[in-house]
């Protein structure tokens, strides 16, 4: 069996995506994400210069060979282009086996280890006032876990807060935009907003929050403290994690769950992370650490230290990604939760795919592969829009992590 094509398809049907198709000799075909949000042309060269031509010939068969081949291979070894298009292969090859196989993902990984996939939503709003009651729509929605995101007074445009409800994109302008950041008010505001959900909702239902990378060490244990009385589910990436030693001064300091890693491409970004259990949850996925392949060794390491999965699931991982992260969702043992953000009509046209939502969980469908596939003509209506993401700049003009 040999790899006779691998497309490269980039498109935009509300926001860009790039996408890997591999055929067969066979006429069996597999389909992989590589985008990369707001670098996306980066990993299309990649893959169209330095990839594609390798694969072909190559039997479709030898995942973990190709695998190794790309990423020993390249002698230039990690970074979010080479693992994002690395991953893009990888999750080609594994539709294509499971295709062969005649079933659905989950089953070649192992089989199920649950019958849904615990998911959360994307709550936010301008002030305290509309994010509360933005909860209490993903509430009657039927979402059991809910991350939620204020606008705090004082600071222009602070994270998380986007300006439709349902579908919120980041990645908006086609230069970078300049939005503000202030830790001080951060941190007189947003522990109010978790008292006013607790309050007006009681403990049912699980709370995240994402602190994206804004706070120092010392300035996350703070935050963490004060939010301990409201029992989140999690704190996501409360200060950077280059270096990992970090997280022992939050650690130190605060029982609030940690949850990091959608920007980790690699088990060694993680590796002392989880060896030191300085986390509760590890956010690596698919699309951005390697592929299936990759993802499941972080996730065996992460397991030794009861420390459970929630794979990124922004709206910049395609509908192939979501695809792909519930098979491995629906096999992982140590499963903990799933980030969904919804696409919007138009993506998930280009993308049709069997996954559904049904009362705060994700199913895979049972289809073989990975249940996702990629209208190509319906793609070709919607080229390329430069968008990137935005920038943040302290009240001072300092330029701050965003
Ligand atoms: C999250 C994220 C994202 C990122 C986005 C960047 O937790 O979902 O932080 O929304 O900002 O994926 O491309
Ligand atoms: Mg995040």
């Amino acid at each position: 069996m040999k790899i006779v094509s691998a497309k490269v398809v980039v498109c935009s049907p509300g926001r860009n995506f790039v996408t890997l198709k591999i055929e067969t000799d066979q006429g069996v075909y597999g389909i992989g994400d590589a985008t990369l949000n707001g670098r996306e042309l980066a990993v299309v060269s990649y893959l169209e210069d330095h990839v594609v031509p390798c694969l072909i010939g190559m039997d479709p068969r030898r995942i973990e060979d190709i695998w190794q081949y790309l990423y020993r291979g390249a002698y230039w070894r990690r970074g979010p282009v080479t693992m994002r298009a690395i991953a893009a292969v990888d999750v080609a090859l594994w539709d294509i086996k499971a295709k062969m196989a005649g079933m659905p993902l989950y089953q070649l990984m192992g089989g199920r280890s649950r019958d849904g996939v615990m998911v959360y939503g994307h709550a936010n709003g301008s002030d305290i006032a509309e994010t509360v009651e933005a909860v209490g729509q993903y509430i009657d929605m039927g979402y059991k876990a809910i991350r939620a995101q204020t606008g705090v007074p004082g600071i222009k445009d602070a994270y998380g807060v986007g300006r439709g409800k349902l579908y919120y994109e980041p990645a908006d302008a086609a230069l970078p935009s300049v939005t503000g950041w202030d830790t001080r008010k951060a941190l007189n505001y947003v522990p109010k907003l978790f008292e006013e959900l607790r309050k007006t909702y009681g403990f049912d239902h699980h709370l995240l929050h994402d602190g994206h990378h804004r706070y120092t060490p010392q300035e996350a244990a703070n935050l963490g403290k004060m939010l301990e009385p409201f029992q989140l589910f999690w704190l996501e990436d409360v200060t950077p994690a280059e270096n990992q030693e970090a997280f022992k001064l939050i650690r130190q300091h605060t029982v609030t769950p940690l949850a990091v890693g959608e920007i980790f491409n690699s088990i060694w970004d993680a590796k002392d992370l989880i060896q030191n259990q300085l986390i509760d949850y590890i956010r690596a996925t698919i699309v951005g650490a390697g592929g299936l392949t990759h993802l499941r060794r972080i996730a065996d390491l992460a397991g030794l230290y009861q420390i459970r999965t929630g794979c990124h699931g922004a709206t910049d991982l395609s509908p192939v990604t979501m695809g792909a992260a519930l098979h491995f969702d629906t096999w992982v043992p140590n499963f903990g939760i799933q980030e969904y953000m919804r696409h919007t009509p138009e993506t998930d046209a280009v993308f049709p795919h069997d996954y559904r939502f049904e009362a705060g969980y994700l199913y895979c469908g049972e289809r073989p592969g990975h249940g996702v596939d990629l209208d190509e003509a319906l793609a070709a209506k919607y080229p390329y829009k430069p968008a990137f993401l935005p920038v943040a700049r302290l009240q001072d003009g300092t330029m701050w992590n965003w």
